[in-house]
């Protein structure tokens, strides 16, 4: 018998405090099976991570979100990379780790290093201000379009847009509507801003059409490929530094101990995104009759992996919900794993360690001054008002 839960994973209540729901899944069993939208769900780590590890069980060609492309016609072209499988997939993939490379990513730490300097003096010259407009969104929204290619005009745009992606991949509740009827005055923006005649003659835009002029991909394909940059790139980071900072604001133990050694930074971000999880869950659907435990679950079901309590599962990490910046986090899903791996990792990872090495060498304290508010997103989990008051050091 699979384990039937009353959890809505997609609710102002969950959201607002999902650990108990994690648990209550994890100890239910490996697999459960919640009837309010007729799906079944993992949250150990194990579990979590042998079903981003088989691709060819575990499908993402009929979507990560919990609609099935086999039985509803998708709301817009589907990704290239997210939601393909190979040989497709490892088509496009390949590209785009070429794009995406360690290389291409050092050639940016310069230039990112300046602006991360430059956006925490001016912080400290404000003292008082919002971490999630003035850091956590501020950072992003200037070196990644910077780094594609992208005009300076409406940038902004990108985060109604990346949030009305991620509620996308869940139910059409308020949450999702409310993301569409906002980003639907930009729809047209992004479609536009993937274009090559859009995009600098340098960065990564530039890089994914020349693919093109190779023959690697189309040229209609180089530009659903530039739309997976601007889908997933900045919402994400965002949301990765604003747990990081939302970490180090509420741990002042954890923050002087990042300052006694700046060289923890990298740790402290990836710590943070073990810890908070930006990307909560995403969907597979299986391809056959699979066996999770001992239980089997028919072809074509939706599964719903929850990467934020893999990352917490007490069978995997010791003191699992605590904030330590030196413990081995290394094979943490925050990022996920296997072939859909994050692929743009390396750059969320490199913003990641510039802010926060910049705020372990200027930054004396880091104080929450008011009532922080959560933003409710169907995916992903971030705040969406952290008002903090830091000191030079
Ligand atoms: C990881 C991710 C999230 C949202 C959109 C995409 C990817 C995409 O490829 O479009």
């Amino acid at each position: 018998m699979i384990p039937a839960l009353d959890i809505d994973p997609f609710c102002t209540a969950f959201f607002d405090d999902p650990y108990p729901a994690h648990a209550a899944m994890r100890d239910a069993g490996p697999v459960v099976y919640l009837p309010r939208y007729d799906i079944h769900a993992v949250a150990r780590y194990d579990d979590v991570r042998g079903m981003l590890m088989d691709w060819g069980s575990y499908t993402s060609a009929r979507g990560v979100g919990i609609f099935d492309f086999a039985k509803e016609k998708p709301w817009r072209l589907p990704s290239l990379l997210l939601e393909a499988d190979p040989p497709l997939h490892d088509r496009t993939r390949k590209l785009m780790d070429k794009v995406l490379s360690p290389a291409a990513v050092r050639a940016l730490r310069e230039a990112f290093a300046i602006a991360a300097d430059t956006l925490i003096d001016d912080l400290l010259a404000r003292g008082s201000f919002d971490a999630v407009r003035d850091l956590a969104e501020a950072y992003p929204l200037t070196v990644f379009p910077d780094a594609v290619g992208m005009p300076v005009e409406n940038r902004r745009f990108l985060l109604p847009y990346g949030n009305m992606v991620f509620n996308s991949f869940g139910p059409r509740n308020s949450f999702f509507e409310t993301a569409v009827a906002d980003a639907e005055p930009v729809l047209a923006w992004v479609q536009a801003q993937s274009k090559r005649d859009a995009l600098s003659v340098t960065g990564f835009g530039a890089a994914i059409h020349a693919a093109a002029d190779d023959g690697d991909i189309s040229a209609a394909e180089a530009e659903v490929l530039v739309r997976s940059l601007l889908t997933a790139g900045v919402d994400t980071t965002v949301n990765g530094l604003c747990a990081a900072v939302y970490c180090l604001a509420r741990f002042p133990a954890v923050f002087a101990q990042l300052r006694a050694d700046p060289s923890l930074a990298r740790l402290a971000f990836e710590e943070a995104v073990r810890l908070e999880s930006p990307v909560q869950t995403f969907f597979r659907t299986s391809t056959r009759d699979v066996t999770i435990g001992e239980e089997t679950i028919p072809e074509g079901s939706k599964i719903l992996m929850f990467l934020g309590a893999a990352n917490r599962d007490p069978r995997r990490w010791e003191r699992a919900d605590e904030y330590d910046i030196t413990r081995r986090n290394a094979g943490h899903v925050g990022f996920g794993t296997g072939i859909h791996g994050c692929v743009g990792a390396v750059l969320a990872r490199l913003e990641g360690e510039l802010v926060l090495g910049a705020l372990a060498r200027k930054v004396g304290s880091i104080e929450i001054v008011g009532e922080p508010k959560r933003r409710y997103n169907n995916t992903l989990r971030g705040m969406a008002f952290l008002p903090v008051r830091m000191t030079a050091a």
